[in-house]
């Protein structure tokens, strides 16, 4: 990996350089969701599969869907296809993916004697799927591009597990934090152990660059965001800490935690686009790269229209080094995937 930074700037690096902030011969793009159902092409092998977890937890299918936005675009990073929520499902909470309506647990976590029921699961058996597929696609990718492995935050996953699925007022872990603070202590032990070991065995496995996402880190009120989201995220990315191994921290919606986030030994940010990136950047100091922070529904605007949002969205980051080019969120289903070649042309160009 060393060796890869120091080559000359190409597709095959330009985004592990830019996470490390060394020049770049252009400014590298990926998409988050960039695999997903937008592409009729992941339509199609998702029906092959009969369920949402039925492609994760097959290696083959599960590479075929990574490599389907890399074929197709000129993007700088593959991005490990799976979800967040596979460690719940092995840890017995029973994950489904219910049409239309998202992520399911049969069994949600809301007692301390369930949380202290709950153990990590062993990447090697239970989530031998993961590793292996990261396997599998180092190899289809050959080299093309590096391959980003990624979990999500001890917090967002709690979210998910206390809740049961997706929420809107977050009334059982926010119940559970201020009645129970204790019992939500240890909940976010065992999921930071589980988190790290999951990541450890997915760089094993050769992922290139790992990511955090936490999802759900702005719900938090600042001083509940220090004491519930930040410290597990301080604490991963110390443990995962590698001079070969880059790690970027995606917690969506707390901007006002910039500097401090910018301090826990992230190689890179990435950044919602609720915040311009010169002002993101000024709240970093130049200490980490910043990933982002193109508004998802600029895919929507006509394509002159994008062309101008995505050279504004360069301008705000500016001169110099470190600037990976995302969107501020995931990619949405009904968005034209020729418009994705309109961005990425516009990035490079
Ligand atoms: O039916 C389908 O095809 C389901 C759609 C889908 C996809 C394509 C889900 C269900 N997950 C995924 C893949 C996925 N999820 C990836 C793949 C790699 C890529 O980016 O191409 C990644 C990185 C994730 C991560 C993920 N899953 C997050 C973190 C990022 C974010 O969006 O904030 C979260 C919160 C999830 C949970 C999840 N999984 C799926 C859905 C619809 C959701 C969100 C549920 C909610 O509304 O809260």
């Amino acid at each position: 990996m060393i060796e890869l930074l120091n080559q000359p700037s190409g597709r095959h690096n330009r985004f592990l350089r830019a996470l490390k902030r060394m020049p770049v011969d252009t400014t590298p793009i990926w998409i988050m969701r960039q695999a997903g159902r937008y592409l009729p092409e992941y339509r199609a092998t998702r029906e092959k599969a009969g369920s949402f977890m039925n492609l994760c937890r097959s290696p083959e299918l599960a590479c075929e869907v990574t490599m389907q936005p890399i074929d197709r675009f000129d993007l700088d990073a593959a991005i490990l296809f799976s979800d967040i929520l596979t460690i719940p499902d092995g840890m017995g909470l029973g994950l489904d993916f219910v049409e239309g309506e998202g992520p399911r647990f049969a069994h949600p976590v809301r007692s301390a004697h369930a949380i202290d029921a709950l153990r990590v699961p062993d990447p090697q058996t239970t989530l031998r799927y993961v590793p292996d597929a990261v396997r599998t696609i180092r190899k289809a990718l050959d080299g093309r591009v590096p391959l980003i492995g990624f979990a999500g935050s001890p917090w967002t996953l709690a979210c998910y597990m206390v809740e049961g699925g997706p929420s809107e007022r977050f009334a059982y872990i926010k119940r559970l934090m201020w009645d129970q603070p204790d019992a939500l202590a240890r909940l976010l032990r065992v999921l930071t152990d589980s988190v790290r070991e999951y990541l450890l065995a997915q760089a094993d496995a050769g992922a290139q660059a790992l990511m955090i996402f936490d999802s759900w880190g702005g719900i938090l009120a600042p001083e509940d965001y220090r004491r519930f989201s930040l410290p597990s995220l301080a604490e991963l990315t110390a443990s995962l800490r590698r001079d070969d191994l880059p790690v970027i921290v995606f917690s969506r919606g707390a901007n006002t935690h910039l500097p401090e986030l910018s301090h826990i030994g992230a190689d890179a940010l990435g950044i919602d686009w609720s915040i311009g990136l010169g002002e993101a950047r000024r709240a970093t100091q130049d200490r980490v790269a910043l990933q982002g922070n193109l508004d998802p529904a600029a895919l929507y605007a006509s394509a002159d229209a994008l062309r101008c949002l995505a050279k504004r969205t360069l301008a705000d980051y500016g001169d110099g080094p470190g600037h990976i080019f995302n969107l501020g969120h995931g990619i949405t289903p009904d968005v034209n995937p020729e418009q994705v070649r309109v961005l990425v042309d516009a990035v490079h160009g």
